[in-house]
């Protein structure tokens, strides 16, 4: 009998009685293309663990918040090399697929995963790289790589995740990685904007980068002495903020001993580790250094412990620190230091991303196939959104676009190509948006770059006011004045308020800007640290260069990924969250059924079934059903089209349920396919024929 995944139903009516229990594993078998069955659906499934879904090849995946025994080495195994739609949908599966397709068609593919913070994607794209790990062979060169893949992950997190309100392990950086394969196996990762913010500040209930809490909580004796550090989180200003330093559900102590040996393993020299774990040291000292006022008001550095710390563990960085704080008032002194703190965490973030870099680089000079994994901080909304947020929610606009532009345009590609007619499905397509925030000249980037780079008065109200000139009337675009009285309510004077895809977002202009004098940089890169001396040292190179502002940087990086992108082969992942509060498996039905629209599942959804919901390569699509009509068992001497024709005619297939293509027979609803897969199960029994796993789905 055919493993139609979940339930092992092999005819229609042991498919309906799977679907009561498991509910149906592809949303294109629903009878409904409601929001109401999908939901059904989605819960039915979830209440028995089965956490993902299909759309076609698109997996659908929702947050259990509880460890499920799904991912280990036996069902890696069951996984590896079986057809997509003949096992109970899942990570793997993808995994595996798109694997093979690259093999076939020797080209590159990208996973996109996507969905809100805390919806899944992190966990998705480490079980993805856990996969490939398996599935790679044995040989001491390739085990290596593989050993030093798996093993930047845990170092990239703790120092580019953090507990938010929305996730206790949230990615606070972008990041692509793309996984090559030839003889040899490698990796390489490209790192999107870093929330520097945090080094500095963190709201309530929210903490700083991983790494300073493992250090403190979990760094040797020796270590800590070395370091001239407290065996206390509460001790150190930066660390303390968002009053939760200590969280029973992250193991710290732990943590930190899988990051040691995770450094050793992407081979980051020892003195490297000593000068890391010295910047790490010197942020949490810097966030200590407080200020006297002399007599002039200015800022005083007398005397200062911290200070000295700073100078031990980062030689000479404590002399330029004297130097550039000296001359300012306390407020504007702690400004430069707390910029100061951010710059030389963000820089060592991109050294430790170079250094994985060269450990995971694949030597081999032969071709090169990549499959890419794209898993990138998620929509977010707080209660105080600031610049930050506003990048992060720009970048999953921008990837929704390029959801949209591949989903449908694929689609319109391919029936244009095998000849075959379709009608378009309605969608909200959020150019519109990414729009607003990126037009040259007219976008709100734009205008910020203008603004920050204007001499003289410019501030963040006359960068608001310049926003209400040129966009005033955006349907996605609301600022206080402009905000009717109703709303008006909840918009600050410096707030600004945009409509995204996937919702509402009110963003605070008031904030400080980094600006960093050339004089910083150049006190820095003589530091005796060589991390802070080499990632300084370029302190003049850029310095006749009209300088880029932060968001326009980040938005030519997401222009290149776009593009690079748009090159491969897309396959999709769509993490849902099932609840605000982190519960083990409840699901939230208002908040999975926001997350559904505005994905645009249901859209995806109806353009799968509008069109043709399968397809199959002639060649395919004979010899897998051959066996089911005299005139093309056992061998059909002619074209595979014509073949097929004759072969789904004497099936009595009717001429609305399929369309001849050029290369491909496609097959309107899947109930036909089951039809005649039944009709070969049957057929195979009584003929004691061997399954064949020439069932292909391309
Ligand atoms: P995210 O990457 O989508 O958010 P994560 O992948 O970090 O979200 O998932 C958040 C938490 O949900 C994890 O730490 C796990 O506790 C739990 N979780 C997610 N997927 C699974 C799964 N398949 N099985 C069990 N638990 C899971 V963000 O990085 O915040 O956008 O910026
Ligand atoms: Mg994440």
């Amino acid at each position: 009998t055919v493993r139609h995944g979940d339930g092992g139903l092999l005819n229609m009516e042991g498919a309906l009685v799977a679907r009561d229990k498991v509910g149906i594993q592809d949303f294109v078998l629903l009878d409904e293309t409601t929001e109401t069955a999908f939901m059904e659906n989605l819960k039915k499934r979830f209440d028995k663990d089965l956490i993902y879904t299909y759309i076609g090849a698109l997996v659908v995946s929702v947050n259990p918040y509880k460890d499920l025994d799904i991912y280990n080495s036996n069902q890696m195994d069951l996984y590896m090399g079986v057809n997509f739609f003949e096992l109970p949908p899942h990570i793997f599966a993808l995994a595996d697929t798109v694997y093979h397709a690259m093999m076939l068609e020797l080209n590159n593919h990208f996973i996109l995963i996507s969905g809100e913070s805390g919806a899944g994607k992190t966990e998705a794209s480490k079980k993805i790289l856990q996969y490939y790990a398996a599935c790679s062979p044995e040989t001491d060169l390739l085990t290596s790589v593989r050993d030093k893949m798996l093993m930047s992950n845990p170092v990239l997190e703790a120092f580019g995740n953090a507990k938010t309100l929305k996730n206790d392990n949230s990615s606070r950086f972008g990041k692509y990685m793309d996984i090559q394969f030839n003889k040899a196996l490698g990796g390489h990762i490209l790192n999107y904007l870093l929330e520097k913010s945090r080094v500095v500040h963190q709201n309530h209930g929210e903490r700083n980068f991983h790494i300073f809490y493992q250090l403190v909580e979990g760094g040797e004796e020796d270590l800590l002495h070395q370091l001239g550090l407290e065996r206390d989180c509460l001790y150190y200003n930066y660390l303390t903020q968002g009053e939760c330093a200590i969280m029973s559900s992250i193991n710290d102590k732990n943590d930190w001993k899988t990051v040691k040996n995770a450094l050793k393993v992407i081979e980051v020299s020892e003195s490297d580790r000593t000068d890391l774990f010295g910047v790490v040291a010197s942020v949490l000292h810097l966030g200590n250094v407080e200020f006297d006022p002399d007599s002039r008001g200015n800022a005083s550095l007398d005397n200062n412990t911290e200070l000295r710390w700073v100078s031990t563990v980062s030689p000479r960085t404590s002399r330029s620190i004297c130097l550039v704080l000296s001359p300012f008032n306390i407020d504007h002194a702690i400004y430069v230091r707390d910029a100061l703190a951010k710059a030389m965490y963000g820089r060592t973030f991109t050294w430790l991303v170079r250094q994985i870099n060269e450990s995971m680089e694949n030597k081999d000079d032969t071709m090169k196939m990549v499959i890419g994994l794209l898993d990138i901080y998620g929509f977010e909304v707080f209660y105080v959104n600031s610049f930050e947020q506003f990048c992060i929610n720009y970048c999953n606009e921008k990837l929704q676009q390029l959801f949209i532009q591949l989903t449908l345009k694929s689609e319109q590609e391919e029936y244009e190509a095998e000849g075959i007619e379709w009608e378009a499905v309605q969608f909200f397509n959020n150019k519109i948006i990414c729009d607003l925030v990126e037009e040259r000249h007219r976008g709100i980037i734009s205008i910020l770059d203008e603004e920050c780079l204007r001499p003289g008065d410019a501030t963040d109200l006359t960068f608001l006011e310049r926003l209400e000139e040129k966009m005033g009337d955006h349907p996605h675009f609301v600022t206080h004045r402009l905000a009717d009285i109703t709303t008006r309510k909840t918009l600050d004077r410096g707030d600004f308020r945009l409509l995204h895809y996937a919702g509402e977002v009110t963003y605070c202009v008031v904030g400080k800007r980094d600006r960093h004098t050339q004089h910083t940089e150049r006190l820095m890169g003589q530091s005796k640290n060589a991390i802070v001396r080499e990632v300084f040292c370029n302190a003049d190179a850029d310095s006749r260069r009209r300088p880029e502002t932060v968001a326009t940087q980040f938005k030519s990086s997401l222009l290149k990924l776009t593009e690079s992108l748009l090159a491969k082969d897309a396959w999709y992942v769509r993490c849902l969250k099932s609840n605000e509060s982190k519960k083990p498996g409840v699901l939230d039905e208002a908040l999975v059924r926001h997350q559904v629209k505005y994905l645009g599942l249901m859209e995806h959804l109806r353009v799968r079934r509008a069109g043709f919901a399968y397809r199959r390569r002639y060649e395919v699509f004979l010899q897998r059903y051959k066996a089911l009509c005299p005139a093309t068992w056992p061998h059909w001497l002619g074209l595979p089209m014509d073949g097929v024709q004759v072969l789904v005619q004497h099936l009595g297939y009717m001429p609305y349920e399929y369309k001849m293509g050029r290369t491909k027979i496609f097959i309107r609803h899947p109930k036909t396919l089951y039809a005649t897969e039944d009709a070969f199960e049957r057929c195979s029994n009584a003929c004691c024929l061997l399954r064949t796993k020439a069932f292909q789905m391309d």
